[in-house]
């Protein structure tokens, strides 16, 4: 062992003592005999580095398109009435109506006559003596016809004059419209007679009456003389 430790240090030590007799490396430059070696292989790439700091923010962009539209909204609440419309034109014409109920309610009609001579003048003539009165606007106790339906009206009169000449008016309402004069001949009978058409309002009333007394007070009747009053509606008033 020890040996081979000698034999290596002396294999050693020749090139020691070179080395030292050439000296210490001199300065490049400063020798003119020095040689640039030959440049070495380029390293290796090093690992990335750290991220850069942020950028300053860029310039405002264009404006983009109009996007999609979007679903239908809710239905909003109710509005507030407007104001009236104009009139509007007329309508077309109905179709004609029905036939009206029977005229009855139109009806109004007398035929009376006198069942004894008259004896007491200037008061309605009663006329009991009934030919028709079916409505009963004529009034036997009175004498007098009563207007329940407005309207036009006939009446007439046809008078058996005995004994005594004859005055006698048509009233309405307390006014005498209508006179008729007969005189009186002896040993005879005669005849007075009158019609007129009046306008009667309902409420109005019509009857016969002897004027100017006593001595003009020859209305007479018996079995076989009549004196007679009629009256009926001609037509009623439809305005
Ligand atoms: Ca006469």
């Amino acid at each position: 062992m020890l040996l081979l430790g000698a034999l290596l240090l002396l294999l050693a030590l020749p090139s020691y003592g070179q080395d030292t007799m050439q000296g210490p490396p001199l300065p490049k430059g400063a020798c003119t005999g020095w040689m640039a070696g030959i440049p070495g292989h380029p390293g290796h790439n090093g690992t990335p580095g750290r991220d850069g700091r942020d950028g300053t923010p860029g310039e405002k962009g264009e404006k983009g398109d109009p996007g999609l539209i979007g679903p239908k909204g809710d239905t909003g609440e109710t509005g507030i009435t407007g104001i009236e419309g104009p009139r509007g034109f007329p309508g077309v014409p109905g179709r004609k109506g029905e036939p009206g109920e029977s005229a009855y309610v139109y009806r109004s009609a007398f035929s009376v006559g006198l069942e004894s001579r008259v004896t007491v003048p200037n008061v309605p003539i009663r006329f009991t003596k009934i030919f028709y009165n079916q409505q009963n606007h004529y009034d036997g106790t009175t004498g007098k016809f009563l207007c329940n339906i407005p309207g036009l009206y006939y009446f007439s009169y046809h008078i058996t004059v005995y004994l005594k000449d004859v005055k006698v008016s048509l009233y309405k309402n307390d006014k005498a419209l209508l006179f008729t004069h007969d005189q009186f001949q002896n040993q005879n009978v005669d005849q007075a007679s009158g019609s007129v058409l009046l306008y009667l309002e309902k409420g109005d009333q019509v009857w016969l009456q002897v004027y100017e007394g006593e001595n003009h007070n020859g209305v007479y009747a018996d079995n076989v003389h009549d004196s007679t009053f009629t009256g009926f509606l001609l037509y009623h008033n439809i305005e």
